[in-house]
């Protein structure tokens, strides 16, 4: 697997060759490496050029490392398309995996002046405030918030929030979701965050904030979600 004549270094031939088993499954995420010793030995290579070649796969996210236990396969990351304007709901029904929502909080409140003007509302007018944390599979993806004018989205609870509310505003309502602006930015999880996400104090994640609009261009949403940087990858093809 590894040849040493090659003009290929050798930490990248290793490195390749430990992504190509994660990738084929033969390694499963939360399976433990090798250790540094052992790759050394069966590859008759330097500990130098294993941690090199280990530092790199955990740099991008392949494995990761626990104190004084060793190297471990980490989770594969969700590849989110950025083309289409879909819901958290359907994202992962779209993968086979059973999305949930965890309320924090669910109230109605009068808009603050920023919130008011991207809703296109008075200021303190009424709109629902819902914080959620998505799950997938019962893991913590992301963690969301919220606002939605409570005189255009009528009749709006926290039990139908649990379950969709683009699902909701289409099926029910039959208000047609049109376009929708989104920022994506890097950031590290302050401590409530990082409860909610079950993830350290500090770890990456990605924040995004969305502004939805129904067709006609009216607001129906604003929205800033706080994504694990650990469990997500955004995709977007492009053409010249
Ligand atoms: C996604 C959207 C969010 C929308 C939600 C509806 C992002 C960044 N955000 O999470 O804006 O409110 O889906 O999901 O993609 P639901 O229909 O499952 O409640």
């Amino acid at each position: 697997m590894i040849n040493k004549n090659s003009p290929i270094p050798i930490y990248y031939q290793l490195e390749e060759a430990i992504k190509d088993r994660i990738e084929k499954g033969e390694l499963k995420p939360g399976e433990a490496l090798p250790s540094e010793r052992e790759y050394a030995e069966m590859y008759n290579i330097s500990r130098m050029t294993v941690r090199q070649a280990i530092t790199q796969l955990v740099n991008s996210g392949y494995i990761y490392r626990l104190q004084g236990k060793g190297t471990f396969v980490a989770e594969r990351k969700i590849e989110q398309p950025l083309t289409g304007l879909t819901s958290f709901t359907e994202d992962m029904e779209a993968r086979g995996l059973t999305p949930a929502s965890q309320f924090i909080s669910f109230s109605i409140i009068p808009a603050s002046q920023a919130i008011a003007s991207q809703l296109s509302i008075q200021e303190y007018g009424p709109v629902y405030e819902m914080k959620r944390v998505r799950l997938a599979d019962d893991v913590p993806m992301a963690l969301e918030t919220t606002y939605i004018s409570a005189n255009l989205v009528k009749g709006l609870t926290e039990e139908i929030a649990s379950r969709s509310f683009y699902a909701y505003i289409e099926e029910h309502l039959k208000l047609k979701i049109g376009h929708a602006s989104q920022q994506i930015e890097a950031a590290s999880a302050d401590s409530a965050e990082a409860l909610h996400l079950k993830i350290k104090k500090g770890s990456p994640i990605l924040l995004i904030q969305r502004n939805t609009f129904l067709e006609g261009d009216v607001p129906l949403e604003v929205v800033k979600s706080v994504y694990r940087a650990d469990r997500y990858k955004f995709m977007i093809n492009m053409k010249r």
